[in-house]
């Protein structure tokens, strides 16, 4: 047993040999987050979805998943004013990767709840500080401005933060504040594993793939893209397709299952 089996899940059973350990690893882990506060008893339902189309995607990063990690990465470096939004599965799943993300690319956290309470606000808060942050925006005290076109908690956002970004970053969003995003002219990042999502298909760029590998991946291409010339990353963005790139996936879906094609 590793230490993660013997801290953070001290009841699971999952065997390391199992086909799918990693899989049944992160269940048992957004489980232990709904425990703990975290996670919204939907962020669980919404789990399972996503990790349907994981099962029908291999489980593992594709080609177009590389693509737009590569586009996001561009936008990402270009922003004058980026912000990475946060909400309970990604505090679950990926808390020290978005803290070096955001510390890479010098972006604003911000936490941005779906069922927002002051409970889990603070809870996240407290993960997210645990990884490192130091500046975390979203929290209760805080003047707030609300996004045109929405309505109740979920309006809300930080003055710092999301209200006034040009790149935002909202991995597992819901596609109404998606859409209220992009009317207000942000550039859109989304992560979801759902290409036929509302949210996939309103953002400007969707990484169609886990949360888990995409954030790895996203900081491995602004490393690598960090310092290429401005130029260079603008064609890169303008390069990048959201609609075709979501089609590929599709396609790579119904093609995997017919045989035909490998990721
Ligand atoms: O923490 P809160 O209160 O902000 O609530 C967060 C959830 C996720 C519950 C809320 O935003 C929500 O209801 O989202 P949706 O509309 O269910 O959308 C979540 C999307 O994320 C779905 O399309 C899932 O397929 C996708 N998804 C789920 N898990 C992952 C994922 N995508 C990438 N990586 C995952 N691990």
């Amino acid at each position: 047993m590793n230490i993660y089996h013997e801290i953070l899940l001290p009841n699971c059973m999952i065997n390391k040999d199992h086909p799918r350990y990693e899989s049944l690893k992160l269940r048992e882990k957004v489980v232990d987050a709904y425990n703990r506060g975290i996670l919204a008893e939907s962020g669980m339902i919404a789990h399972g979805r996503g990790e349907a189309f994981d099962y029908l995607l291999g489980e593992e990063t594709t080609s177009n998943a590389k693509k737009a990690v590569q586009a996001a990465a561009a936008a990402l470096i270009l922003a004058k004013y980026p912000v990475i939004s946060v909400n309970g599965n990604t505090a679950a799943l990926v808390p020290n990767e978005i803290v070096k993300l955001a510390d890479d690319l010098n972006a604003k956290i911000e936490i941005n709840l779906f069922h927002r309470t002051e409970k889990r606000v603070s809870i996240i808060k407290n993960i997210l500080n645990d990884a490192g942050a130091k500046n975390i925006l979203g929290t209760y005290n805080e003047k707030k401005a609300m996004i045109r076109g929405l309505n109740g908690p979920r309006a809300s956002s930080s003055r710092e933060g999301v209200y006034i970004a040009d790149v935002v970053l909202v991995p597992l969003e819901d596609g109404d504040r998606a859409e209220a995003l992009v009317k207000l002219d942000k550039l859109l990042i989304t992560i979801d594993l759902n290409p036929l999502s509302r949210t996939a298909k309103t953002a400007n760029i969707t990484i169609v793939d886990n949360i888990v590998r995409a954030i790895p991946n996203l900081i491995q291409a602004v490393h690598e893209l960090n310092n290429i010339n401005d130029s260079y990353l603008h064609q890169i963005v303008r390069d990048f397709n959201n609609q075709e790139n979501l089609e590929e996936s599709i396609k790579k879906i119904s093609d995997k299952h017919t045989g035909r094609v490998k990721t």
